[in-house]
């Protein structure tokens, strides 16, 4: 670029490296989805179509960019995580939010057709999703995060599934659904499910009780139950996970490689990571 009296102006751009040595979790979320859930008649508590939509945009995410290791999704809402290892766009916050989110986005609104075929996009109605960069010191408190978007996913779920079977089923109204869920626990909402409506909540689809989490999958899962312990952070006795350039390079090869898949399961036990080790060691 020629040097004109205007390049001062460049003087204004603030850094804004996230800190070396930390996971870091972009989550993103549709705006306004409440709106657009009703206008687009979602299906309700939930929506198969609008929940494998968001998946396959997940997909399109993980392949466009190998330095994520995994995703985790419910309703309208997506975190990816990047290794402490990771190194892309210099960990520039904005860099790595805004490509999340736009790549995102278009692939959700690319693939909008495939899952609704029936009703098309209004462009006084498009879909569209913030996002923000949160990090993480250790894979203890990764998991922890995890672990809580998915009781979440558990706790809206239930009372979602018990709301709409008394609206839907018990011809109650919104008020009066509402009224009679204040102050219950789990246990209530389970047996207002099975003894009203004959619902045996155990048996609802995995994708609405787990959400959908996506990963590389690179080799047949360690079956055994003496894998390696992840509750204790890889990296805490491990140097520095700094990568070399042709390292982070070798390590994208085989990420792209790899097979990326979509499953609805615990995530919270210890037994998903120990199953997977490649995903807190970051390696590939
Ligand atoms: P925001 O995020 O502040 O812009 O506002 P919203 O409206 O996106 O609110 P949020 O993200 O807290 O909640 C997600 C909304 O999306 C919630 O109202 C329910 C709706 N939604 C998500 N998935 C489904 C679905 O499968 N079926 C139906 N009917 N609604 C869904
Ligand atoms: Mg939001
Ligand atoms: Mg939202
Ligand atoms: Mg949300
Ligand atoms: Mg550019």
């Amino acid at each position: 670029m020629a040097n004109s009296k205007f390049e001062y102006v460049r003087q204004f751009e603030q850094p804004d490296n996230l800190l070396r040595e930390t996971w870091i979790v972009v989550r993103i979320d549709g705006r306004g989805f409440h709106k657009l859930s009703d206008r687009y008649k979602f299906e309700k508590p939930n929506d198969r179509r609008a929940l494998d939509l968001m998946n396959a945009a997940a997909v399109s995410v993980m392949k466009d960019l190998p330095d994520l290791i995994i995703a985790y999704g419910v309703s309208d809402e997506y975190s990816f995580v990047f290794h402490p290892n990771c190194d892309l766009f210099e960990r520039r916050s904005a860099k790595l939010v805004t490509t999340i989110v736009s790549t995102f986005t278009a692939s959700y609104v690319h693939q909008w057709a495939t899952f609704f075929p029936d009703k098309p996009l209004e462009l006084s109605n498009l879909p569209t999703f913030d996002g923000r960069a949160v990090q993480y010191p250790n894979a203890r408190i990764l998991r922890d995060y995890m672990s809580w978007r998915q009781v979440d996913c558990h706790i809206n779920n239930l009372y979602n599934t018990t709301f709409w079977a008394l609206v839907l089923k018990g011809g109650l109204s919104n008020v009066e659904a509402e009224k009679e869920l204040s102050g219950t626990v789990s246990s209530d909402k389970n047996e207002i499910l099975f003894s009203r409506f004959g619902i045996n909540y155990n048996n609802e689809d995995e994708i609405y009780k787990k959400g959908s989490v996506v990963y590389r999958q690179y080799q047949l899962e360690d079956q055994s139950s003496t894998a390696t312990a992840t509750t204790q952070a890889p990296e805490s006795q491990a140097p520095p996970t700094e990568l070399s350039k042709t390292q982070q390079e070798k390590m994208r090869k085989l990420r792209r490689k790899a097979q990326v898949v979509v499953e609805h399961v615990d995530i919270i036990k210890d037994d998903f990571w120990q199953r997977r080790p490649w995903l807190l060691s970051g390696k590939p």
